[in-house]
């Protein structure tokens, strides 16, 4: 049966009830050094920010896997094949996904998953303006932990999950292969995965990448300061804290921070955390691997790699793997 207008996607939430936003900060606050999950960059501001960041001049990683995806959708869609239920990890502004969507005219569903309700919505939207015929089955959820997804209205032929945009790096590597091994689940014995990480390179394009000149990338890292003020009651003063993202060579990944500009103490789920003047808060490692270190880790999560596409200057790689 050909469906031929679509209303408007219908949102699953599956975000886990047992999981505490202040339990979890609390914790990171405690621990040496001092931690928050990147996760809670993606507040309504913060995922705006981000769109912003992929756009920058010094930011490649956007554009340099969307050059390879435009290069290569008829190849990759050939790979996924017809019929498949195209479920996209941290599907943000699932700008991306319509170059794979273009080419993949036969699919049973596309699965945004995102843990931006707001955000996920209105792109769950627009994608579903702009393809008409294709089932869009939002799913609000943490996707590092298993969730149940959607049953499309088409039996499809398989699961291919999307997670482009190199966000496996922000995983330090323990975590990737688990996730990894999450995507191996949810995929399923016939599926597939198609992924975009990041390469190793001259550090002073990485450093650039995640310093850009009009500061958006230390608004976004800030951010999450925001967030735990309005969302537990903390009182962060954001003008005591600095952005700062450095290459460390030996864990071959960018590290961002927000430094204490000052010896100060913050109030926050009543607790009160002390900060030493210069101490740093890790907000976020992102990985960047050799063809080599990618590869075992993928192995060791029971993935094999099919097909690798990079761009000419070797910054970027698209992997579909099975
Ligand atoms: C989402 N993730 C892949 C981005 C990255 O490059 O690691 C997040 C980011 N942080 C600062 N700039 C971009």
């Amino acid at each position: 049966m050909t469906i031929s207008h679509r209303s408007q996607p219908c949102l699953v939430d599956r975000k886990s009830a047992d999981w505490s936003l202040v339990d979890d900060v609390l914790r990171g606050l405690r621990s040496s050094p001092k931690r928050l999950s990147p996760t809670y960059f993606y507040d309504e501001l913060g995922s705006h920010l981000f769109d912003r960041i992929c756009e920058l001049p010094e930011y490649y990683v956007t554009r340099t896997e969307t050059g390879i995806l435009a290069a290569h959708a008829g190849e990759i869609a050939r790979l996924v094949g017809d019929g498949a239920l195209l479920v996209e990890l941290g599907s943000g502004a699932s700008t991306k996904t319509r170059l794979l969507l273009d080419s993949l005219p036969g699919l049973a569903a596309y699965v945004p998953v995102d843990i931006s309700r707001s955000h996920l919505l209105a792109a769950a939207q627009r994608t579903s303006a702009a393809y008409p015929h294709l089932e869009v089955r939002p799913v609000c959820a943490d996707f590092t932990q298993a969730f149940a997804l959607p049953k499309p209205e088409r039996t499809p032929a398989r699961v291919v999950v999307f997670f482009p945009g190199s966000t496996i790096g922000n995983f330090d590597p323990p975590a990737a292969v688990e996730l990894m091994r999450v995507m191996r689940r949810i995929a399923g014995p016939a599926g597939a995965l198609v992924i975009g990480f990041d390469l190793a390179k001259d550090p002073a394009v990485l450093e650039r990448a995640y310093n850009d000149s009009a500061g958006v990338t230390a608004a976004f890292n800030l951010n999450v300061l925001r967030r735990l003020n309005r969302e537990l009651g903390a009182d962060f003063d954001l003008a005591r804290f600095r952005h700062e993202a450095v290459w460390a060579a030996a864990e071959s990944r960018i590290e961002m921070h927000l430094v204490s500009v000052c010896r100060q103490e913050v109030a926050i789920a009543g607790e009160v955390i002390t900060f030493g003047a210069g101490e740093r808060l890790v907000t976020e490692h992102c990985h960047k691997y050799t063809p080599e270190t990618f590869a075992a880790q993928a192995q060791a999560a029971g993935w094999e790699a099919r097909r690798t596409w990079a761009d000419e200057r070797g910054y970027f790689n698209v992997q579909y793997l099975e």
